[in-house]
This record gives C-alpha cells, structure tokens and sequence, in this order.
C-alpha cells in the first residue's frame, strides 16, 4: 500500500491547529521519540507551538533527542498533565503506530474525550483509518522518520531545500531511521538511503548518534543480554525457530530498564539456520511477544493467528494473556501449527 490520502490536508490542518499535540506509541522506539521529536522542530521552525507525549518512559539512549526546555511528557509518570494538554489540543497527530490500541491507557482521553481533528503518520501495515481524520500511510519505506522527512521536505517552509531544514529536527529524523533499520541491517528501501545521504549533507552527526544509540549498554544490560543468550533461549522447529524468555525474576536481577531487551529479538537470526527469532517478555497481566523472521517467512501472519497482535512480514509483536511458564509450551504448539498449515 502506498501513500493515503493528501499531504496538502497535513499542512492545512497545521495551519489552522493552535493547540497541538503530538504522540507516539507505548514502549516508546527511536522511531517514535525521533518522529515526535522531529516533528515538534520542524512545526517550531515555522512558528508553531506543540506538546509531545508518549504513553510511558522511553529508554535512556533517546534522552539525546528530548529538547531540554521543553521535555516530552510521559503520560503514565504526569497523567493529570497530559489528559489536560489533550483535552485542550485542536489537533492531535499520532505518529509511528497503526491505530489507537498502541497508546494504551491514554487511548480514551485521545479518542473517546477529545473532540480535536486526529492525524495519523505511519508506516505500519493495516491502519485503522476510521479513528482518524485524515492518514498518512506508507509502508514502503525504512521508518515513520523516513516518511515524515518526505513530507516535511515536500512542505512550503523546506520546499525540497534540506539546508533549510534545523539541525535538530534532521538529527531526530536520523534517529528514527538508524533505529528502525537497526543500523541499515533490515527495512532498507532506495529511499532510505537517499533520504539518510540528504540527512549528513545537512549536518547530522552519524557518529555521535550511533554512540548514543547502539554503544550505550549499562553493564547490567550487557549482562542480562549474556545471561538470556546462554540460559533462556531454546531453539526449536528443527534448528529454525529461537525464542528467549524475559521473566520478572530476571528483569529484577538484572536491574532491568525500559529499552533494556531493545534488539535482543534481532540476536538469534544470526544464528545460521535461525530464520524466526521471538522474545517473550513477562509483564503486568500479559506476555509481550516481540518477532523477527528472515526473508519470506511471514511473522505478521504469526502474530495475528497466536499473539494478539499484527506488524511487518518480518517484524511484529503481540500480546499472550498467559503466564509466562505457559508460554514456553504455547509457543512450541503455535509454531508446529503454523507450519503444519504453512
Ligand atoms: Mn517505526
């Protein structure tokens, strides 16, 4: 599917929004804070005031990208706060989620209460486009970043003219795009590299970024890595499909931290024979389901039969409402079904 609707319906809304509020999805990513962020630069490059808010905290490596004198706020930490910035919005655009279930709690102050025209920018498969006024959806680019740095070129105030662009904006754009692709290992389109040369023409510090990003593991966090590759990961389905286990017990022995797991889904692909790698995290009620897959095996399809959940034909995520010592068990059965039907 390519571009929805027309981005000449974005900037009218900007411009005729006064109050607008910006917000990406729970478990916040780089491609979420980066899209927030780069979004709320360029609207204050043209003289448009917003507010950004996620859901809950985002790890400490996007820090880099929260503009100090005005921070993002994090509904669950701030929730008075928020419900009042988004009751009073005239516009709200959610950017990098498919539909109003990836903000979680916030979801009814956003949909249910709020009477302001609702924006969606994203890249994911299947959005739900009625609970929005106006989307725009492309998923054959790298990021949600990748899309909005189109857009916003194509816009007046940059009018195909990246050195026109603030530093700050193009480096969050950079984020996103670093971070959804995991380092330009997967969802490469032509555009993406385009658009990431354009991004160093206009300035952006890829090596400051890559450090802050990639090499900025706490010692628990490099640990706790160690510690799920060579004690919880089981590898099943005749040597092709790994799944590592994340349980309370560990997350409290590790000292573990939102963003702590980040990637560690990617790591058993690299095994050679691995082509579908799933992290299991134990949470409050649920267990989270992360996926990867390699080449044309399908983890969407995976997702929304057995985890509750959609994405990408090779990343997606869901959720188990089980505990987690079920889960080794299910998710054993729910592959041999798979690909017995496949
Ligand atoms: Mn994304």
């Amino acid at each position: 599917m390519r571009t929805l609707k027309n981005p000449e319906q974005l900037w009218s809304a900007i411009d005729s929004g006064s109050r607008i509020a910006l917000i990406g999805h729970a478990n916040p990513d780089g491609d979420a804070i980066g899209s927030v962020s780069a979004m709320y630069h360029f609207l204050k490059q043209t003289g448009k005031q917003a507010s950004m808010i996620v859901p809950n905290c985002f790890p400490d490596f996007l820090s880099c990208l929260n503009p100090a004198a005005d921070p993002i706020l994090i509904y669950r930490n701030e929730t008075e706060t928020c419900r009042q910035v988004i009751a009073d919005a005239d516009l709200i655009i959610s950017l990098d989620m498919s539909g109003p279930s990836r903000i979680d709690d916030m979801a009814d102050a956003v949909f249910t209460d709020s009477r302001a025209r609702k924006v969606l920018i994203d890249h994911h498969l299947s959005p739900v486009v009625e609970a929005y006024d106006i989307v725009i959806s492309d998923t054959d680019v790298s990021s949600t970043c990748e899309l909005l740095l189109s857009l916003i070129l194509e816009s007046d105030a940059i009018g195909g003219d990246i050195s026109r662009l603030n530093l700050d904006c193009a480096t969050s754009i950079a984020a996103g795009l670093l971070t959804d692709t995991n380092n330009f290992a997967n969802s490469i389109f032509p555009s993406t590299l385009e658009r990431f040369s354009q991004l160093l023409q206009r300035g952006v510090d890829r090596d400051y970024l890559y450090n802050e990003i990639f090499c900025s593991y706490s010692a628990s966090r490099m640990e706790l890595m160690g510690h799920l590759l060579s004690e919880k990961m089981t590898i099943i389905q005749d040597g092709t499909v790994a799944f590592i286990i994340l349980d309370k017990a560990d997350k409290e022995k590790y000292s573990f931290h939102t963003g702590d797991s980040e990637g560690f889904v990617n790591l058993p692909l690299k095994i050679r024979k691995i082509r579908m790698s799933a992290l299991l995290t134990e949470d409050d009620g649920f267990v989270k389901v992360s996926l990867r897959s390699k080449g044309d095996l399908d983890v969407n399809r995976f997702a929304r039969e057995y985890c509750n959940g959609g994405g990408h034909r090779n990343a997606s995520g869901g959720r188990l409402y089980i505990s987690i010592a079920e889960t080794p068990d299910y998710f054993t059965n729910s592959i041999e079904d798979y690909f017995k039907k496949a």
